[in-house]
């Protein structure tokens, strides 16, 4: 009895823990200029000038376009740093962010 082996009948499979990610998204408006977009978008995001310009000219012809993806936290801190600096230029620039489906 002391010898009795058991195989476990289900198989478990181990869970890697994989946060839900959030998409930060810049909207369009009629006031700030492109080259401004453009220049938010090098230094708060890290893009070079032909993925700023890509970018902004989509969010221009549609209303929005998606920056890029992070985890909750990061996404937020990022597109409200974002807003600021561009309301502190006087400009209504809008960064949002939703969850990734
Ligand atoms: N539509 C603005 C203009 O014509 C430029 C612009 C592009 C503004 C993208 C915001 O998210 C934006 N000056």
């Amino acid at each position: 009895m002391a010898d009795t082996v058991t195989t476990p009948r289900t198989a478990t499979k181990k869970q890697v823990a994989r946060p839900p990610l959030f998409k930060v998204i810049l909207v369009n408006d009629d006031f700030t200029p492109r080259e401004f977009v453009v220049r938010i978008l090098k230094a708060e995001f890290r893009m070079d000038e032909g993925a700023a310009s890509r970018v902004m000219l989509t969010a221009h012809q549609k209303g929005s376009c998606v920056v890029a993806v992070f985890t909750k936290e990061i996404a937020e801190t990022k597109a409200t740093r974002a807003t600021e600096i561009a309301r502190d230029q006087g400009f209504p620039l809008l960064f949002t962010t939703e969850p990734e489906e």
